[in-house]
C-alpha cells in the first residue's frame, strides 16, 4: 500500500437497503490506521442482520465521526480518509474517480455467510488451527449462526476455528466481540479452560423448581476420576467386543483350591483366575499390551505385565495394580487382589500400587449384568470387562450340556486394534482360561 496520500474523500454509507436508521455496533478503525479497499471499518447492526461498512480505497483514516451506538443511514459522511492520487490497478472497466463517488455496497449477511464458509474449507475441521489437549471440535454451523456477534467478529473466529457459541459476549446485548474471542483462546491455551468448554453444552435444569433436591458435592475421587474417564471417552475411538469363556472347569479348580487346607484362609475368587488368564493372553498379543506414544506416531509395546483392577468403594472408582502377573501364581494374585482391594476399601492405597498398569480388568461378576462397555484406562489401549458367570446349555454337536458361561466385554482402541484381532483376543482368552490345568502351570 503506498504511503504517500494525497487526495482527501469523503467516508460515506452506502446503499444499505430498506432502512432509515441503522445502529453502529463496533468501529473497528480509528484515526491514522492504514487501511485496505474492502477493510472493514465500522459495523452496522439492524434488528435481523449485522453487517460492515468497508473502506472505499486503500488509504489512511483522517477522521471518523461515529461511535458505537451512533444511528446513521445511507448518505452520511462518517469520517474522511487520505487516498493515493494515482489510480489503483484495476480490471474492471469502472475508472477510479467514479469508483470514490460511488460508496462501495457493504456485505450483507447472506454474502458473508458464504465467504465465511469458504474461510471455512481452507481450514478443515480435523486439523483445527488450535493445537490444544484434545482438538476443538468442528465448527456447529447451525449454532455458530446463532451466536449473538458482527461479520468480522465471525470471520475471527472461524479462522480460528472457534466456536462462537462457547464465546461469552461482553458486548451490548452480550454481543461476542474480538476481545471475548482473544480471551477464549487464551484461556484454552493457558489451560485454564477445560476442555469440556469447548465442547457443546449441556443446558443446566434447576430440578428445584419442580421439587425438593438435595446437593452432594462429588468425592475426591470422582473429581479426579471423573475428567481421566471423559478423556478417555472422547478420544478414543471405544468399540467393544462382547464374548463367552466357558469357565466350568475354572470354577471346580477354584472351589478345589479354595478347600485346601493351607489355603482355607484365603479368598480364591474367579477375578484371580481372570488377571492371569489375561497376562498369557497378553503375552501372545503385544499391541493389546502397547500404548500410543505421544505423537500417535507409534506404538510402546511394555514387555512387563502389570494388570490393574477396577475396585468399587465408597468413596468412588480406584484402579489397584498387580505388577508382574507373569511371574505370579493364582494364590499369588488372590492374596495380592485380596490385600488391595482391602487398601482399597479403606481408602489407604499408596499411589505406587496404582502406577504402572499395562491393562485393566473391570468385574462386575460378584454384583451381576450380561454385559457391558468398560472405558478404556488411557492410554492403555484395552480393557477387559467380566460380568457374572451363567450357567447356560451348550450344545457340543450331539446335545447340550450345562456350561458355566462368563460374559466378557473387551473394549479396545480401535486406532490400535482392529475388530479381527479383538475377536481373537477374547477367544484366544477364553481358551487359556478353559484350559484350568495349563493355566495353572504358567505361574
Ligand atoms: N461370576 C460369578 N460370580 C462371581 C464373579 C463372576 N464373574 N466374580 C466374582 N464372583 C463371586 C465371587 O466368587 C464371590 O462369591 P463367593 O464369596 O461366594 O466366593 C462374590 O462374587 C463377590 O466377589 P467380590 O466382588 O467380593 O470379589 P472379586 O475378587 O470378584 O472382586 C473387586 C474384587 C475389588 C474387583 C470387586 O469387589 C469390585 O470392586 N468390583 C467392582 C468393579 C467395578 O466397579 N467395575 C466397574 C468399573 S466401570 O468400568
Amino acid at each position: 500500500m503506498s504511503d504517500k496520500f494525497t487526495n482527501l474523500i469523503d467516508i460515506k454509507i452506502p446503499d444499505v437497503g430498506d432502512f432509515d436508521s441503522i445502529e453502529v455496533i463496533e468501529v473497528l478503525v480509528g484515526k491514522g490506521d492504514l487501511v485496505n479497499s474492502e477493510e472493514s471499518l465500522i459495523t452496522l447492526e439492524t434488528d435481523k442482520a449485522s453487517m460492515d461498512i468497508p473502506s472505499p480505497e486503500d488509504g489512511k483514516i483522517s477522521s471518523l465521526n461515529v461511535k458505537a451506538g451512533d444511528n446513521v443511514k445511507e448518505g452520511d459522511i462518517i469520517g474522511q480518509m487520505m487516498i493515493s492520487d494515482s489510480p489503483r490497478i484495476d480490471n474492471s472497466d469502472v475508472d477510479s474517480k467514479s469508483k470514490e463517488e460511488k460508496p462501495k455496497k457493504p456485505k450483507d449477511l447472506k454474502k458473508v455467510n458464504q465467504e465465511a464458509v469458504s474461510i471455512e474449507s481452507q481450514y478443515s475441521p480435523t486439523k483445527p488451527i488450535l493445537k490444544v489437549a484434545g482438538a476443538l471440535p468442528p465448527i456447529d454451523e447451525q449454532q455458530f449462526s446463532t451466536a449473538h456477534a458482527s461479520p468480522s467478529v465471525r470471520k475471527f473466529a472461524r479462522e480460528l476455528g472457534v466456536n462462537l457459541i462457547e464465546v461469552t459476549g461482553t458486548g451490548p446485548k452480550s454481543r461476542i466481540l474480538n476481545d471475548d474471542i482473544k480471551i477464549f483462546v487464551k484461556s484454552i491455551l493457558s489451560g485454564t479452560s477445560p476442555l469440556e468448554s469447548a465442547l457443546p453444552k449441556i443446558p443446566a435444569i434447576d430440578y428445584a423448581k419442580y421439587g425438593d433436591v438435595v446437593i452432594e458435592p462429588l468425592s475426591r475421587i470422582q473429581k479426579i476420576s471423573g475428567p481421566r474417564l471423559q478423556a478417555s471417552w472422547i478420544n478414543l475411538p471405544h468399540v467393544t467386543q462382547h464374548d463367552f469363556a466357558d469357565i466350568t472347569d475354572m470354577e471346580k479348580e477354584r472351589v478345589r483350591q479354595k478347600n485346601l487346607s493351607k489355603n482355607k484362609k484365603l479368598k480364591i475368587s474367579p477375578l484371580a483366575f481372570i488377571i492371569k488368564a489375561c497376562s498369557v493372553t497378553l503375552e501372545n498379543f503385544p499391541k493389546v499390551n502397547s500404548s500410543l506414544s505421544d505423537d500417535g506416531k507409534s506404538l510402546v509395546l511394555k514387555k512387563y505385565f502389570n494388570i490393574g483392577f477396577a475396585a468399587d468403594t465408597k468413596n468412588g472408582l480406584v484402579v489397584p495394580v498387580i505388577k508382574k502377573v507373569d511371574s505370579k501364581s493364582i494364590c499369588e494374585i488372590a492374596r495380592e487382589l485380596n490385600e488391595l482391594s482391602k487398601l482399597a476399601r479403606e481408602g489407604k492405597l499408596p499411589a505406587d500400587k496404582m502406577q504402572g498398569a499395562t491393562f485393566t480388568v473391570s468385574s462386575l461378576g460378584g454384583i451381576g449384568g450380561t454385559a457391558f462397555t468398560p472405558i478404556i484406562n488411557a492410554p492403555e489401549v484395552a480393557i477387559l470387562g467380566v460380568s457374572r458367570a451363567l450357567m447356560q446349555p451348550v450344545w457340543d454337536g450331539k446335545q447340550f450340556n450345562p456350561r458355566l458361561m462368563l460374559p466378557l466385554s473387551f473394549s479396545y482402541d480401535h486406532r490400535v486394534i482392529d475388530g479381527a484381532s479383538a475377536a481373537r483376543f477374547t477367544t484366544f482368552f477364553g481358551q487359556q482360561i478353559m484350559d484350568v490345568k495349563a493355566l495353572i502351570k504358567k505361574g
